[in-house]
């Protein structure tokens, strides 16, 4: 049996194309389905719906022997293996191209950033990114104080508690009608394919067709 972890939402309907090219079609939607396991049309391949954020844990600890996760959330969750993806356990084969966005620090419309980092202002930034944040500031030489948010990070600088966000921006919309302005692109964002390590020595030749048919479909 083959299990590959997945997240409802944008990164699920992007893997479809990607799944069909390796011949594999899901046989429920997740978003009508209260089911957390999903069969596809290949008896010997499953599909695990979980949070985004759980799609890494699923694959380390071999929930899952692969899964679909953003680069943010996956550089989040190496964060406590040195940022080293194989010390967690983990291969990353792929970047799959899908689910594109950046990820950019973000102040209200009439917050001087400019002025605030020359003058080497301490930054209170809220994000749901703490590692990249830090990581970011750290190499800028930017004093900051980090506030782990879970959502909704638009707010913090509206309401006073921050004076700057660090979040994923696709369009733009959602910065604009909260009257935030992006100041820097820390980096671009897209997802990866992730496999368990042992589960690549175990399964070696079913997971590599996978693996193959992404390749090929990404590149067409
Ligand atoms: O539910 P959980 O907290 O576990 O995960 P999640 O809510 O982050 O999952 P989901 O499905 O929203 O995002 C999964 C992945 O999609 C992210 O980890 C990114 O790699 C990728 N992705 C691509 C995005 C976006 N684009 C995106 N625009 N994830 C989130 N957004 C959000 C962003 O956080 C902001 O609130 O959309 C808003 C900005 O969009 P624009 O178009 O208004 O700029
Ligand atoms: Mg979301």
């Amino acid at each position: 049996m083959i299990t590959l972890a997945l997240s409802k939402g944008r990164i699920f309907e992007e893997t479809l194309p990607l799944l069909r090219a390796a011949g594999i079609e899901v046989l429920e939607d997740p978003e009508k389905s209260r089911k957390l396991i999903l069969a596809t049309n290949q008896s010997d391949v499953r599909v695990l719906v979980v949070r985004a954020t759980d799609v890494p844990t699923y694959v380390q600890y071999g929930g899952a022997d692969l899964g679909i996760t953003g680069k943010d959330t996956l550089l989040e969750h190496v964060a406590e293996w040195g940022g080293n993806v194989s010390a967690a356990g983990l291969y990353q084969p792929l970047d799959l191209q899908i689910a594109k966005c950046r990820i950019s620090v973000a102040v209200r419309a009439d917050f001087d950033y400019a002025s605030a980092v020359r003058q080497g202002s301490r930054l209170k930034v809220a994000t749901k990114y703490v590692a990249i944040a830090r990581d970011f500031f750290a190499t800028k030489g930017v004093h900051v104080d980090l506030i782990k948010l879970y959502g909704s990070m638009e707010l913090a600088p509206l309401v006073g508690m921050a004076d700057a966000i660090v979040d994923l921006v696709s369009t733009g919309n959602t910065l604009r009608a909260n009257h935030l302005v992006e100041v820097e692109h820390i980096m671009d964002i897209s997802s990866r394919l992730v496999v368990n390590q042992a589960a690549l020595k175990l399964k070696q030749a079913p997971i590599r067709n996978i693996i193959d048919a992404f390749a090929s479909a990404i590149a067409k």
